[in-house]
């Protein structure tokens, strides 16, 4: 950082760079709107404002480009991602309801339960409430546990 304090062990933090580093963007204007200018290592970089829009500033056409977040290689929807002028959205599929941060769907109806054996139990997970339950013990290495709505159901080796 450019403040006069080498906060790198070999000071490259306060190169050549950092010579015009508060004055760089005195007299250099970023064409369009919403747009403004950060001192940057290699010189003024024209910013999107408000920052948290995914937006980028093209110099070629000295506007802000919207970002495809739906094509950026990231965790986002897990349904389907519809993307909009400085920001995306998510939807679910007809039978899903989003959950409260917009992002992930969830099946409408009960509540999903994962059901697994672990060395001598066998126990569920609910998918949404993350509760775990704990239905049977002293289960001697069950394999392919299955549950029918009613009953519980696994094999031994
Ligand atoms: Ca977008």
């Amino acid at each position: 950082m450019c403040d006069g304090t080498k906060d790198c062990r070999d000071g490259s933090d306060e190169g050549p760079f950092c010579e015009n580093w508060t004055t760089m963007c005195s007299n250099y204007i970023c064409a369009g709107n919403d747009t403004e200018c950060s001192p940057d290592r290699y010189g003024p970089t024209c910013l999107c404002v408000p920052s948290l829009s995914m937006r980028q500033y093209n110099y070629v056409t000295k506007q802000c480009d919207d970002v495809n977040e739906c094509l950026l290689e990231r965790p986002h929807c897990s349904h389907t991602c519809v993307n909009a002028d400085g920001h995306y959205t998510c939807e679910c599929d007809p039978g899903y309801t989003k959950d409260e941060f917009g992002y992930l769907c969830y099946a409408n109806g009960p509540e999903a339960m994962l059901f697994f054996s672990t060395r001598n139990d066998i126990r569920y997970l609910k998918i949404k409430s993350k509760q775990m339950v704990t239905v049977a013990t002293n289960i001697k290495q069950a394999h392919g546990v299955s549950f029918d709505g009613t009953y519980i159901y696994w094999g031994r080796p």
